[in-house]
């Protein structure tokens, strides 16, 4: 049976890494993000190496619980059975201390990292293949183990993230839905613009010296994760780099 894996997040790094690992191993995708144009030109690339494989696209701000609902809601037919999802779409906005901390970039983080993946399990646990093997993956982080300076909102918005995992997997355990926290150090993506607010120089300066992960070691691992025995939960991945220790000791060279 071919499985489907629904990503949010596809438009860059992990999310897009995933998209085409996963591609490659022969699963069905399911990819969203507010960036639409770039989920096409990714779907008109993965479908001219693996035709056999069905990609559906469509444009998704998790953070609009109406969008969210009437998106998934009106998926086609032939998309409404899921078997994964990827709750991957995520931000950090801002690298201050808190007292001089942007409101704005608050309320994006907790929006989309908290809310947003509430909203989409929500919406896609009901169309989950219980009996076929349903698995949650979620994108939580080393700020979710830990604080580190200037990362306070952001931290704890991943704090929230690692909760919301281990109660997933309490309140799920019933339906046999499996759980799954991912926690990565530093991936070298589209993260540090973002969280930069567009400053190029200043967020390469931040895996300077030092080999990052990549969206490909990340999604190589989510693979690992569901494709273990039907009688195996991973319950949480802490995943870094060889030469990072904990979310601020690094081995620059
Ligand atoms: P990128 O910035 O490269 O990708 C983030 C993805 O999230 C994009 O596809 C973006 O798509 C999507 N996204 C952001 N906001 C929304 C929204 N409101 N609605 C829908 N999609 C949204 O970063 P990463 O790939 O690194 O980040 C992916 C996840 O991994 C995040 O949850 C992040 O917190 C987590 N993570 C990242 C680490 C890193 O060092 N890079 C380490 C640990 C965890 P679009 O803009 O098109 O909507
Ligand atoms: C992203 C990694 O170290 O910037 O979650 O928090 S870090």
């Amino acid at each position: 049976m071919t499985k489907t894996v629904f990503i949010t997040g596809a438009s860059s790094g992990i999310g897009q890494a995933c998209a085409e690992v996963l591609a490659k191993e022969g699963y069905n995708l399911l990819l969203c993000a507010r960036r639409l144009n770039r989920l096409d030109i990714l779907k008109e690339k993965l479908n001219s190496i693996y035709p056999h494989i069905k990609i559906h696209t469509f444009e998704l701000d998790v953070r609009d619980s109406e969008q969210v609902q009437n998106q998934i809601n009106g998926l086609p037919e032939e998309w409404k059975t899921i078997h994964v999802l990827i709750n991957n779409a995520g931000l950090s906005q801002g690298l201050d201390p808190i007292q001089d901390g942007d409101i704005g970039d608050w309320d994006r983080m907790i929006d989309t990292n908290v809310k947003g993946l509430l909203y989409v399990s929500k919406a896609v646990i009901p169309l989950m293949d219980t009996a076929n093997g349903a698995h949650i993956v979620n994108l939580g982080s080393i700020a979710g183990k830990e604080v580190y300076p200037n990362g306070n909102v952001y931290c704890a918005s991943k704090h929230a993230v690692d909760a919301l995992t281990k109660a997933m997997r309490i309140d799920l355990l019933s339906k046999g839905i499996k759980v799954t926290s991912i926690d990565p150090g530093m991936v070298e993506t589209e993260f540090s613009e973002v969280r930069f607010h567009g400053d190029k120089e200043r967020a390469k300066s931040v895996y300077t010296g030092v080999q990052p992960l990549t969206g490909t070691d990340i999604a190589e691992t989510i693979l690992f994760v569901i494709t273990r025995p039907a009688h195996v939960n991973i319950n949480d991945l802490l995943i870094m780099p060889t030469a990072q220790a904990t979310g601020t000791i690094v081995n620059r060279k």
